[in-house]
């Protein structure tokens, strides 16, 4: 390895170059994964977000993994985007809570241009709380992503999901060329982007390696990674896929701290099938941010109790959390267990 160029921001990675760092032994690895963190971040700093499903249910899209779609019967039916307020109190309590990011996401294709409107003001009251705002709305053209940027977005979540030669058999009713041109978008009105994918939907590892070049070859790399174990949902058509190894999702969080030195790369959703020890060692290769909160969107998250006992314990601190010392009360649609000490 050449040692010189460890932690360096690179945008023409090949395909060779990640097989080989997926075939190291693990030890390696992780070693090399945990250099490269340490040249950019606190490795005992850990970035928290929180979700807010701002409109649920009868998405149009027929993704596989997805409980939203209307295409599987999973329970979930239509809701109407919600009123301002009933956002902004949510991210008051993800605030108190110790939140320092707060994403909102709507199952749609894309935003109606009246949708905007609300959403805009979304984004205005959320980020008057002091907090960085974070959306993910669907596919976007130049116009919408610059007025979300003029409402104050900071951050826009569009994910790959997976390489494009495996896209097609996890989704039908959108591209990939649609979801690039999306980022595009996002990235020209000068927003940050969140983009990342989800491992364990049957795909193969040159797959998953396939994602990670189409993720670390975009220049700039995107600010924040989310990596998402599938969560498995009754009715939707990925149900009951093989698991994956979970020492391959290790190996990929390694792999995407090392392609993507200086991103923020998030543990993202299926924590809650985790156990405590493989949360470590996703820490370990380099995640440094969490989805905080008992629900991600639809799906149950880690709770939150949970979380604050293995922060403490993993000696972890929250990266600059917007925390007045108000006490709120946290709403319904967010929900912060109260601890109970034992
Ligand atoms: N409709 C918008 C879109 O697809 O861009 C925004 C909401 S969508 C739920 C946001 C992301 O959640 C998806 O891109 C996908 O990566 C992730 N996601 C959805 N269902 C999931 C599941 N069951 N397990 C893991 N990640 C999931
Ligand atoms: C991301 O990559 N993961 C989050 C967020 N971006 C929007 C969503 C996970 C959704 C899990 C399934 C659900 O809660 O419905
Ligand atoms: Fe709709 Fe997004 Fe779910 Fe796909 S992932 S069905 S676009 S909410």
């Amino acid at each position: 390895m050449n040692y010189s160029t460890v932690g360096k921001l690179r945008h023409d990675w090949q395909r060779q170059e990640v097989e080989e760092l997926f075939r190291l032994p693990f030890s390696e690895l992780l070693f090399r994964a945990q250099s490269v963190h340490r040249r950019h971040f606190d490795p005992a700093e850990i970035q928290v977000s929180s979700l807010l499903s701002i409109k649920t249910g009868s998405c149009p899209e027929d993704c596989a993994y997805c409980p939203q779609s209307a295409y599987h019967d999973t329970g979930l039916g239509e809701e109407a985007l919600l009123e301002v307020q009933q956002v902004v109190e949510a991210a008051r309590a993800a605030r108190a809570a110790g939140v320092s990011r707060f994403c909102m996401g709507a199952a749609w294709r894309n935003p109606g241009d009246d949708d905007l409107n609300r959403v805009e003001a979304m984004i205005r009251g959320v980020k008057a709380l002091g907090m960085e705002t974070c959306m993910t709305l669907g596919m976007l053209d130049r116009e919408q992503a610059a007025r979300l940027q003029a409402a104050g977005l900071d951050y826009y979540n569009h994910n790959l999901d997976t390489s494009p030669e495996f896209y097609g058999t996890v989704i039908t009713t959108r591209t990939y060329q649609d979801r690039l041109d999306t980022l595009k978008h996002v990235r020209e009105a000068g927003i940050k982007v969140c983009c990342g994918g989800i491992l364990g939907m049957g795909e193969e590892r040159r797959d998953r390696i396939g994602l990670l070049l189409q993720l670390a070859n975009m220049e700039p790399h995107p600010d924040s990674v989310p990596v998402n174990l599938l969560v498995q949902v009754e009715g939707t058509p990925l149900e009951g896929v093989e698991q994956l190894d979970p020492l391959e999702f290790v190996r990929c969080i390694a792999v995407a701290r090392i392609m993507m030195p200086a991103s923020l790369v998030r543990l993202s959703a299926g924590r809650e099938s985790m156990s405590d020890e493989l949360q470590a060692l996703c820490f370990l290769a380099g995640a440094n941010s969490v989805f905080y909160g008992d629900k991600l969107l639809t799906a149950p998250n880690a709770e939150s109790c949970g979380d604050d006992a293995l922060f403490e314990r993993l000696g972890l601190q929250r990266m600059a959390p917007a925390d007045d010392g108000r006490a709120v009360t946290p709403s319904g649609e967010i929900s912060y267990r109260a601890c109970r000490s034992s």
